[in-house]
C-alpha cells in the first residue's frame, strides 16, 4: 500500500507562542473510509444540505460574520501517517501526535522529539488503511495520575481500548490494561475516537465493523458494541471500567449498557465543543453522503443516528424506510463534494475571532478545510481554503478525478499532505503565501 507522508501545517508562526489549550487542534488525517467493499460513487450527485424536520441548534452564541481565508504552514514534518494530535492538559506545552503504525510522538517547542512517548507497534495491526493506532485521550487529571487511554487495532483485528500509565515522563507499556477488545471481521470502519466529556466519563466511538452496507446490522443492533458511541466510567472501583448509572440503556434487555448513542457507521472522529459541551459527530457515509451530527449538551443519550436504515437524511438502499426515532444529521454533503468526512472541532481559539463557534472539518478525498455554521436558521458550510492550496495539500490530484477512475479506495497520492492544523493568528484573514518547499515530500 502507499505510504503516506502527511505533515503538520500551521496557519501562522505565532502558534507556538500560544498556550496549547487556547489553540484549535484540528485534525485531518488519513485513515477513514474509502476501503473495503464500498462501491465508489461514479455519478456526481447534487449537493444537499436539506434536513427534514427541525435540526438541533448548537448551544451558545452562533458564529456570524464573514469567515477568513486561511492557508497552511508546516509545523513539523517527519511523521509517519499521523492520525490524531492532542495535548495532555498537564501544562507541559507538549503536543502528542498519534502515528498509525502504533507510536505516540511528542512535539515540544516546535520540535519533534526523537524518542516516542509510547511505542506499541508490536501489538498494533496497521496493515489495513483504517487499522492502526487511532485514538488517544489523557485523563482529566493526567498531571496527577499519569493515566491515558488509546484505541488501536489489535493483532487479531480487534477494536481495542487500553489504558496506560507513565514512568519517567514516558508512556509505560508495562502498565497497559486492556479495557475491551471487540472482535471485528473486516479491516475497515474501526471508529477509534476517544474523548472525556464534561461529565468525566470517557466517550469511545466504534465503527459498524466494516465491509460495506453493514452486512451484520451492527449499527441498529443495540446488543453489540459496534456502530456506537460508548460512555464508560474509567474511575470505577471495580472492573476494567464502570457503567455510568445514567447511561440510556442500563437495565434494558437486548441492549449493552455501555452504549451512549447508536446507528453509526464509522464515526471515527467526534469532539466536544469545549465552550458548550455539545457533541459533534462526523459519520463517514457509504456510497453517497457524508454527514455531521450534533448532539446538544444536556442530551440524555440514546440517540439513533440512523445507519444502516438511513445514509444521512436518505433511506439507504431503499426508496422508503422507517425514519421514526432516527436523529438526522444537521449537515450532509454528497460524494460529488468528497468521499469520506473527517470531523474536527468547534473553534474556540482567540486568534481568529471570526471563526469562533464554527465547526471545522475536512474530507479525505478533497482536503478542504470547511466551516459549518448555523445562519438564518440553516446550517451552512463554507470552504476556507482556496483550490490552489487544496491541490497542494492533495498532491495536485483532485478527488473527483480519483473517484472517476474508481481509485478512491486504494490509490491516494503517495505524498499527499494533510493538515493537522492549528489556528492562530494575525495573518488569518489573508491567504498566506504557500511556504517555500511546501511541495517537497516530507521526510519519512
Ligand atoms: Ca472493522
Ligand atoms: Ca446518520
Amino acid at each position: 500500500m502507499s505510504h503516506l507522508s502527511p505533515s503538520f501545517t500551521r496557519f501562522s508562526r505565532s502558534f507556538w507562542a500560544l498556550p496549547i489549550p487556547a489553540v484549535l487542534v484540528f485534525l485531518a488525517m488519513i485513515a477513514s473510509d474509502c476501503s473495503g467493499d464500498d462501491t465508489p460513487a461514479v455519478t456526481p450527485t447534487p449537493p444537499s444540505t436539506a434536513t427534514p424536520g427541525t435540526p438541533p441548534a448548537a448551544t451558545g452564541t452562533p458564529s456570524s460574520g464573514a469567515l477568513p481565508k486561511l492557508a497552511l504552514q508546516q509545523v513539523v514534518g517527519g511523521l509517519t501517517r499521523p492520525t490524531f494530535v492532542t495535548h495532555a492538559g498537564d501544562g507541559s506545552g507538549r503536543l502528542f501526535v498519534v502515528e498509525k503504525p502504533g507510536r505516540i510522538r511528542t512535539v515540544r517547542n516546535g520540535v519533534l522529539e526523537p524518542e516516542p512517548f509510547l511505542d506499541i507497534t508490536g501489538i498494533v495491526l496497521a496493515t489495513g488503511n483504517e487499522q492502526g493506532l487511532l485514538g488517544l485521550a489523557f485523563h482529566p487529571r493526567f498531571a496527577e495520575n499519569g493515566r491515558f487511554f488509546v484505541t488501536y487495532t489489535g493483532r487479531d483485528g480487534t477494536n481495542s481500548l487500553a489504558e496506560y500509565g507513565v514512568t519517567g515522563g514516558k508512556g509505560d507499556p508495562s502498565k497497559a490494561k486492556v479495557l475491551f477488545a471487540i472482535p471485528d471481521k473486516y479491516p475497515n470502519h474501526n471508529g477509534g475516537m476517544l474523548a472525556f466529556g464534561r461529565d468525566g466519563y470517557l466517550y469511545v466511538s466504534t465503527g459498524d465493523g466494516g465491509s460495506g452496507g453493514d452486512p451484520d446490522g451492527n449499527g441498529q443492533n443495540r446488543d453489540v458494541l459496534l456502530g456506537k458511541i460508548l460512555r464508560l466510567d474509567v474511575n470505577a472501583a471495580q472492573g476494567p471500567y464502570g457503567i455510568p448509572a445514567s447511561n440510556p440503556f442500563v437495565g434494558q434487555s437486548g441492549a449493552r449498557p455501555e452504549i451512549w448513542a447508536y446507528g453509526l457507521r464509522n464515526p471515527w472522529r467526534f469532539s466536544f465543543d469545549r465552550a458548550t459541551g455539545d457533541l459533534w459527530i462526523a459519520d463517514v457515509g457509504q456510497n453517497q453522503y457524508e454527514e455531521v451530527n450534533l448532539q446538544p449538551a444536556g442530551s440524555a443519550g440514546g440517540e439513533n443516528y440512523g445507519w444502516d436504515v438511513m445514509e444521512a437524511s436518505h433511506c439507504y438502499g431503499a426508496s422508503t424506510c422507517d425514519q421514526s426515532g432516527k436523529v438526522l444529521p444537521i449537515h450532509e454533503y454528497a460524494h460529488s463534494l468528497g468521499c469520506s468526512i473527517t470531523g474536527g472541532y468547534v473553534y474556540r481559539g482567540a486568534a481568529i475571532p471570526a471563526l469562533a463557534g464554527a465547526y471545522l472539518y475536512t474530507d479525505y478525498c478533497r482536503g478542504d478545510l470547511i466551516a459549518l455554521r448555523q445562519q438564518g436558521g440553516r446550517w451552512q458550510a463554507e470552504t476556507l481554503r482556496a483550490r490552489r492550496e487544496r491541490q497542494l495539500i492533495r498532491g495536485g490530484r483532485g478527488g473527483r478525478n480519483l473517484r472517476r477512475r474508481g481509485q478512491c479506495r486504494h490509490h491516494f497520492p503517495r505524498r499527499r499532505r494533510t493538515l493537522i492544523g492549528v489556528s492562530p493568528q494575525s495573518a488569518a484573514r489573508d491567504i498566506l503565501p504557500v511556504p517555500a518547499g511546501a511541495h517537497a515530500p516530507a521526510a519519512t
